[in-house]
């Protein structure tokens, strides 16, 4: 079957997770996506290493399905080079620090030049201001773009989410904007700059806080937990942030991650109140209705508790579910990477390494009906030199065997 994205070439400069994470997502789609190497490698190829010389999970989880050739962009020869590949891409993408690839002698105009076609996205940590050129890592967007000071309790410091909003959370948004410029390519006949700032996205991902603090100038917030509130919208726990009331509580037996997160909508108070053994709680009027119980959502949350801790998580999942309640166990890293239903959605996947032997990974979360996704192993850094260098670019093989003695590939 074909691909979506088949015969899209995709010249991929991006190095550690946010960028990988947009072109693995290009590859997944069906581009060609070819990674360009400093001869060292992507940093990540040795970072956070668990087997002694083969490339780190790191790297391999943000890299399948790529080719990857080396390329010493600091040489004449490798300029070269670089300009014959950029002449063949559809795409370019890069997520160096401000001003690297400038620095490397492609500016965007030529770019342009070389390729009008081209399209050509940059993730940054921001846009333009006074952070343009600041560095930028996923925690420093959190911190950034809203996320750290509305994550966490009331009484404790900002806190970083698990979920790498600002790497991986990016290079979603940087795949949007490749998509969309594609498709206007096939209208225009041009390229065109996508950018795409780490701070942007992650803003973009708190939007309902930015509603909220809006809200705070009406008066207090009352579906958050909090009594208090300052000119901020304040951290608020695991309150749920939408129009219904939600919290984590506690199940059997009781372990760090033995929560159930409850969501309490209307016609969920009834079986509720059936279920935690209060059923004189449905009638009455203190407590039936979403407005008389919006002063008390903490109690309401205690009252529920009461009756999980007796239950393991999937037995209350099981059982609110019956009365069609919106609620979600809190599952571990361990219990999602021994899920058997995420095995066979091919979220979770295991895959053939040359060095390795085999890694598991999260599969592509974008199902198309058309274009199916093989998950494959990330490549060894040059694998594919001769491929792209020798039979695509037609470089003569001694040639080749010079530019490798030379320290240019
Ligand atoms: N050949 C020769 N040199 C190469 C090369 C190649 N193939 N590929 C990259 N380089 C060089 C660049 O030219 C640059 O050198 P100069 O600074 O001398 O111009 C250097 O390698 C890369 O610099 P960098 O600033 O990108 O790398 P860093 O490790 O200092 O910073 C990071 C890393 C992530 C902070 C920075 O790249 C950045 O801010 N990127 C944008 C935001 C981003 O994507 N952050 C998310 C990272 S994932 O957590």
């Amino acid at each position: 079957m074909s691909k979506a994205l088949e015969g899209v070439r995709v010249l991929d400069m991006t190095h550690v997770q946010s960028g990988p994470s947009a072109t693995q997502i290009l590859a997944w789609l069906g581009a060609d996506v070819v990674k360009v190497e400093a001869l060292g490698g992507d940093i990540t190829r040795k970072q956070l290493r668990d087997v002694p010389d083969v490339d780190s999970l790191y790297f391999t989880m943000l890299n399948c399905n790529k080719r990857s050739v080396t390329l010493n962009m600091k040489s004449e020869e490798g300029k070269k080079i670089f300009t014959e590949l950029v002449r063949k891409s559809d795409v370019m993408v890069e997520n160096f620090g401000p001003g690297a690839v400038d620095r490397m002698g492609f500016t965007w105009d030529l770019l342009q030049e070389l390729n009008p076609k081209l399209v050509y996205a940059s993730i940054k940590g921001f846009g333009e201001g006074p952070y343009t050129h600041y560095k930028a890592y996923e925690v420093v967007a959190q911190a950034m773009g809203g996320s750290m000071s509305t994550t966490g309790f009331e009484d404790g410091p900002p806190v970083a989410t698990g979920a790498q909003i600002g790497d991986s959370g990016t290079g979603i948004h940087a795949v949007a904007g490749i998509l969309a410029a594609l498709v206007q390519r096939g209208v225009t006949g041009r390229g065109q700059r996508v950018t795409v700032a780490m701070q942007h996205a992650v803003l973009n991902l708190c939007r309902v806080k930015l509603r909220d603090q809006q809200r705070l100038g009406h008066g207090p917030l009352p579906e958050y937990p909090n009594k208090e509130f300052g000119d901020s919208v304040p951290r608020s726990g695991n309150a749920s942030g939408g129009g219904q009331p939600g919290w984590a509580v506690k199940c059997a037996p009781g372990g760090p991650d033995d929560y159930i997160y409850v969501i309490v909508q209307p016609p969920g108070w009834v079986p509720i109140a059936e279920l935690i053994g209060r059923p004189e709680l449905a009638e009455d009027p203190e407590w039936s209705t979403p407005e008389a119980r919006l002063n008390k959502l903490d109690k309401m949350f205690q009252l529920i508790e009461e009756w999980s801790v007796h239950h393991s998580k999937l037995d209350v999942l099981a059982m609110l579910n019956e009365h069609n309640i919106p609620c979600g166990p809190i599952l571990s890293t361990k219990e999602l990477i021994e899920d058997a239903s995420l095995a066979d959605n091919n979220m979770i996947v295991t895959v053939d390494h040359p060095e390795r032997g085999s890694f598991t990974t999260v599969g592509c979360p974008i199902k198309l009906s058309d274009s199916p996704v093989k998950v494959e192993t990330s490549p060894l850094l040059g694998q594919h030199n001769e491929d792209v260098y020798v039979r695509e670019l037609g470089i003569d093989p001694d040639r080749f065997a010079e530019l490798q003695k030379n320290g240019v590939i």
